[in-house]
């Protein structure tokens, strides 16, 4: 259908995956919207797809026509690879003839100070906006967890749409709303959304959330791994388990997928389960990394979401492993548990998943605090675990428990403190413990659990080795160190006595 007049309420570029699967969220609920993608075909195909939706669908072959299509203000979202095509779509629609008070979302994965970087270079041209979406195809679909950020008046245009296509969750519970099918979207409920902060904030807070996700899952990877070594359990047990341990306090998305993937069977060898015949070469796409980079940058210590990423890259060395489990040597495979030995680890591996949930989520938190320092945002730390609740792969019974911390204190420094995860940290650390030493003991690896471990006694230590290490760095460099004794700030340095440094005139 060719657009003849300003009718749509909403203009969506990039018609791939996340772009149908959003552009029909938003028709669902009733919104007329314009769609446009660089390769004609895929809209073409895409309208002939769906000939009626609740919200009229209007197909534009030209960027002109888009534009003539949509309301003034322009409420325009783009779907197009992250990096320099959000860039070029920018300019394309500047040169197509978009007003200064248009606003133009960006729905991707963008780095956040790309999105910092672009508001200010199209300022005088658009208002340029940047929102972070999670959930996957499914999420788009039906309900994704949205996180945006920008100029707020923007968001007052773009918040019945988003407030409208978002996940939703129960008002009491914090247990998301499922249900919804094409053309009848869910109704009631509180959305997964609500406005982040100014520029780039949406975008980091949704980087941050894919940092955790790289925990989340190599915590399961591990676990699962434990238990299968250590314990000696197969598959189909496994996912029973898993399936038990969702219906308690790590009741999850991630959770309850793993117990469907593990009682899979391999289409092509049906007697073998799926999971043994997929590599153990894992991909990324880069969100972990930057939160790594990012932490490592601001000097915040998320050692888990740091070692999340590493794990994967060791994986990635597929054929020096192979090599290497020939040369390397460690200890003898453990024998199998039976009996209260085994019903004890089982219950000890859920304990250290859930410990090192919960340094990982405090990891995530930290990283997002000394970021709104930076970048002179006030983030709701609240708000931001309500947007989790639902729709995103993060989605967990967890997230309300964080919600209700910050709605306890706001200020909370660190998530490990507020009483109730405190006292998780204290009933589930002899397990946690037990875990790990079994782990080192069997040369099992265990990055992401020893990690979060090495994290909490390292946040719960006061006096740290870094005294040792500073000497050294005035020892060789001058560095100087502060005294216990004397205000922070002040700095002293020894002169070293020299016996034994090399005596090079001798
Ligand atoms: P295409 O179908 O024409 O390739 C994901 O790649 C989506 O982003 C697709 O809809 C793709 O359009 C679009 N896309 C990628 N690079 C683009 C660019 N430079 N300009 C416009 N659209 C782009």
């Amino acid at each position: 259908m060719a657009a003849q007049q300003a009718s749509a309420t909403v203009g969506l570029i990039g018609l791939a995956v996340m772009g149908k699967n959003l552009a029909l969220n938003i028709a669902d609920h009733g919104f007329d919207i314009a769609v446009y993608n660089r390769t004609t075909a895929v809209m073409q195909e895409f309208m002939a797809e769906n000939p009626s939706t609740p919200g009229k669908l209007v197909g534009c072959s030209t960027l002109e026509e888009f534009i003539a299509a949509i309301k003034k203000p322009r409420v325009i979202i783009i779907l197009v690879k992250a990096g320099p095509a959000i860039d070029a779509v920018v300019e394309q629609l500047v040169a197509a003839g978009l007003d200064k008070n248009d606003i133009v979302i960006d729905a991707g994965n963008s780095l956040w100070t790309d999105t910092i970087r672009r508001e200010k270079q199209y300022a005088d041209r658009l208002k340029f906006f940047g929102s972070g979406v999670s959930g996957g195809e499914l999420g788009a679909r039906f309900g994704p967890s949205l996180m945006p950020g920008g100029d707020p008046a923007s968001w007052q245009h773009l918040k019945p749409i988003w407030e409208a296509i978002a996940a939703k969750v129960d008002a009491k519970t914090g247990k998301p709303l499922a249900g919804a099918e094409p053309g009848h979207p869910i109704t009631g409920g509180v959305p997964c959304t609500s406005y982040i902060g100014p520029n780039g904030a949406g975008h980091y807070v949704k980087m941050v959330h894919n940092g955790i996700e790289y925990v989340d899952m190599q915590l399961i990877g591990e676990a699962y791994d434990l238990l299968r070594r250590l314990v000696g359990m197969e598959p189909q047990e496994l996912s029973d388990i898993f399936t038990q341990w969702n219906a308690g306090d790590l009741d999850s998305y991630l959770i309850e997928i793993t117990a469907d993937i593990l009682r899979q069977r391999d289409p092509v060898k049906p007697r073998k389960y799926l999971v043994d015949s997929i590599l153990d070469a894992a991909g990324q796409k880069g969100t972990g990394k930057w939160t790594a980079a990012n932490a490592l940058d601001m000097g915040i210590p998320a050692n888990s979401i740091a070692e999340a990423v590493f794990a994967r890259c060791m994986s990635a060395l597929k054929d020096e492993r192979v090599i290497a489990a020939k040369k390397l040597s460690g200890p003898k495979p453990p024998a199998r548990k039976a009996g209260k030995a085994r019903k004890d680890l089982i219950e000890a591996v859920r304990q250290a998943l859930y410990c090192s949930k919960i340094c990982a989520y405090a990891q995530g938190f930290e990283l997002m605090r000394e970021a709104q320092k930076e970048y002179q945002w006030q983030l709701d730390f609240g708000s931001i675990a309500g947007i989790w609740r639902g729709g995103c792969i993060i989605r967990a019974r967890f997230l309300q428990k964080i919600t209700d911390a910050y709605t306890r204190n706001k200020g909370l420094v660190n998530l490990m403190l507020d009483p109730y995860f405190n006292k998780q940290l204290r009933a589930g650390q002899k397990p946690w413990r037990r875990v790990v030493s079994l782990a080192a003991e069997n040369g099992l690896p265990s990055p992401a659990f020893m990690s979060a471990l090495a994290y909490y006694d390292g946040y719960r230590t006061a006096v740290l080795p870094a005294n040792l290490l500073q000497a050294q760095r005035d020892y060789f460099g001058a560095h100087t160190y502060e005294r216990v004794d004397q205000p922070r700030g002040k700095f002293f340095h020894v002169d070293w006595p020299l016996p034994n440094r090399p005596q090079l005139d001798v």
